[in-house]
Order: C-alpha cells, then structure tokens, then sequence
C-alpha cells in the first residue's frame, strides 16, 4: 500500500484526537494511502519524546521549521491554538505539504484569506477540521436536508454550551486573552456552529450579534496549568481580554433567520453543541452530548402518529456506520476525527478537494468578524 508521512506540530489535547485518526483510519476504512505516523513537534522536548512514543510518532522534533522543511514529510498536521496556525501553514503550503488544520483556520480574517491564497497557489490539499460534520447524526442530517425531507428551511437556532469557566478561580489560560484566541467562544464554539450552518443550511448575508463578560479578572496560570488540567492557586491577577458569551442573529440568502449562542458559562453543559432546524415539512434537531442521535419531525406522518422521534444513527446504511460496528453499538467523539482522516485520506489519493477547507474557513470568519464588529457598534453588519 502507497504510504504518505505526516508531521503533527502540537501534542495537547488536540494531538491527541488527531493522532488517533490518524492511527485508525486506516485500520477501520480502506483507505489506498496510509498515513505514516513519521514526526511529532513540539517546543517541550520532554513532553513531545513521551506523546511520541505512546502514540508511535516515529520521531520528535522541537522546531516547527525543520518538520515543514523535511522533503520526506508529505502532509502537515497543524493541532496548534490557533495564533500559531498562520506561519505554520505558510511554510508548509510553500514547502507544498498537504495541510490537515485544526479549527479556527486562524487569529483574524485577513491570516485566513492569505492562508487560502498560499495553499491554493501551492496546490496543495487544504482541510479544515470542524469535526462535528463528520458526526453519522451530523451527516445524516445533511442528507435528509438534501433530500428535501424538511421542505424549506426557515429556522437556525444553533447553541455551542460549555461551563468550564463558571468558576471565578479558573485561571486565565491562552483561551481566555485576545493576543492568543483573538475572541472567547464566539472563535472557538460559534466557529464550529457557523460552519454546521453553512453546511446544513447555507450562507449569510448580515448579522447582529451581541457579547458580554461576567469575569473580567482571573488568576494567572500556573506553571503547567492548561483549560483542562489545574495547577497550584495563584493570586497574581489578569484581565481577562475576550468575551465569556456571545449571541448573534444571522439572516441566510435563502431567506432562512438563524441564532447562535456560544457561552462558557452554561452550568451543566459541558459540550452541548446543538442545533434545531426547523422547515416547511418538517424539522430536526441535534445534541453533540447525545451525538449518536437525531430528532426528526415529520409533516408527513399520520396527523395522529406526529411528534419528535429519535432516530439512533448507527445502521450501517447511516454514513460512516459501516466501518465500525453493527447498529446500536455506538460511538464516539474521537470517531469524528478518524471520519476526516479517512476523507482526507481518500481526497489525497483522488486528487480532489475535501470540506471543510481554508476556504470555508475564510468565510467562516468572515461571518464571526462581523459578528465582532456588530457587538462593538451595536449595529447590524453585511457579510462582504
Ligand atoms: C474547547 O472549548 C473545545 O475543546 C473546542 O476548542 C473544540 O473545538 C470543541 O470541539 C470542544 O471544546
């Protein structure tokens, strides 16, 4: 089998998710390339030498430069936070590696579009991963939209709830400052809704949007201490320089109205991405907490038989289902990640393109910019 060699520059959180698709695709899809777990980069030496060895990267390196560089790497895996994503991905498109990119694509609008342009003069293969399109309800979904199931769409109303934040004595990680996450959940969670109501329901043409803080000081972070492992207390302070929560109104170029809200700040919800779409014959709605489910409303169900039902997306003939096990055994976040390695993968080897790309990416916070500058003037702003 054909094998292409990847550099993963990142180890966290989402390195981990990555290196786990890259790992199993192969093993659950038939793929004609296999990703060859070649190098992993990080700035930590010790750090990177452990995550490579327990996930089998051939080897370690701690600067980015030289994995971008090596003619034996063939695709580039950014799992980076996203300030870091622009100068990676410049390197990597003009060295021409394939770009397998975490999400938000960048730190502003004007990063993406240069971004898109590198990648598209390079001709390389460009894919942005907002997992949650590769979720089999997700998928379904799309399908059904497709199929005119719902009739006309009218209603968005997208929600991405977190609560890791609630507490006043969570410190003030790289999430939670302008110069590193540019915004609060509207770039990190209303990314991913915004990209989910691309996909299900279509662009948008104007938004109003709306944000706010309740902590605007926090302890600084301890040595070690990240959104999701605690370090010892500090009383040193910092403000806080993005936004807790953000609502925002959207109208779509089909005439459909959407809403988002995306908060850190919704105790309880620990992942809650949901979506309700509502249509002319009828509506669906989604969990991320319940992901292998979806809500469907049907018009065309006997008047007296109507209501919500749910269907449990894991049939074989759901999308992705029959790489992994038989209905009812259900699974997870992480397969997500295994679905776009898969796609990847599979692109590659047809030299086609794959979505998301940098150029949803591009439109994505293009939509999240306005969003921006319509809190800021508390006016309603055009998508351009
Ligand atoms: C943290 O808010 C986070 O990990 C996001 O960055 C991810 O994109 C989301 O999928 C889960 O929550």
């Amino acid at each position: 089998m054909r094998e292409m060699n990847v550099g993963i520059i990142g180890y966290q959180f989402m390195g981990k998710a990555h290196s786990n698709g890259w790992i199993k695709a192969p093993l659950f899809f038939d793929l004609n390339i296999k990703p060859k777990l070649k190098v992993a980069c990080g700035r930590n030496k010790a750090a990177v030498t452990s995550f490579a060895e327990k996930w089998g990267w051939e080897k370690i390196e701690t600067n980015w430069k030289k994995v971008v560089e090596d003619p034996d790497i063939d695709i580039i895996d950014i799992s980076l936070p996203q300030h870091l994503h622009y100068e990676v991905a410049m390197a990597a498109a003009k060295n021409g590696k394939h770009i397998f990119c975490e999400k938000p694509l960048a730190h502003t609008r004007t990063q993406a579009e240069e971004m898109l342009k590198a990648v598209e003069e390079n001709g390389v293969t460009h894919y942005l991963n907002h997992n949650y399109r590769r979720t089999p309800a997700v998928k379904l979904a799309k399908q059904m939209i497709d199929n005119g199931e719902i009739g006309r769409v009218f209603h968005w109303r997208g929600a991405y709830q977190q609560d890791w934040i609630v507490d006043p004595d969570f410190p003030l990680t790289w999430q939670l400052k302008k110069e590193t996450a540019h915004a609060g959940p509207h770039w990190d969670l209303n990314s991913h809704s915004v990209d989910l109501a691309h996909y299900l329901v279509g662009d948008m043409k104007t938004v109003s949007c709306l944000t706010t803080n309740f902590i605007t000081e926090r302890p600084l972070p301890t040595q070690g201490e990240t959104a999701f492992s605690s370090g010892a207390p500090n009383t040193e302070m910092g403000k806080v320089t993005v936004e807790d929560a953000a609502l925002m109104m959207v109208e779509f170029e089909n005439g459909a109205v959407g809403s988002f809200e995306a908060t850190r700040f919704a105790t309880g919800k620990k992942n809650a991405n949901t979506f309700e779409i509502y249509g002319s014959k009828g509506s669906l709605s989604f969990n991320q907490e319940r992901m292998n489910e979806l809500q469907f409303f049907s018009n065309s169900d006997p008047e007296n038989e109507q209501g919500f039902r749910t269907i449990i997306a894991t049939e074989g003939s759901h999308p992705y289902m029959n790489n992994w096990w038989p209905p009812g055994h259900i699974i997870g976040y992480e397969h997500g990640f295994v679905h776009a390695v898969a796609d990847f993968m599979d692109a590659l080897d047809k030299n086609v393109s794959i979505e998301p790309n940098f150029r949803d990416g591009v439109k994505i916070l293009k939509v999240l910019e306005a969003g921006l500058e319509s809190a800021k003037s508390g006016k309603k702003v055009s998508i351009l």
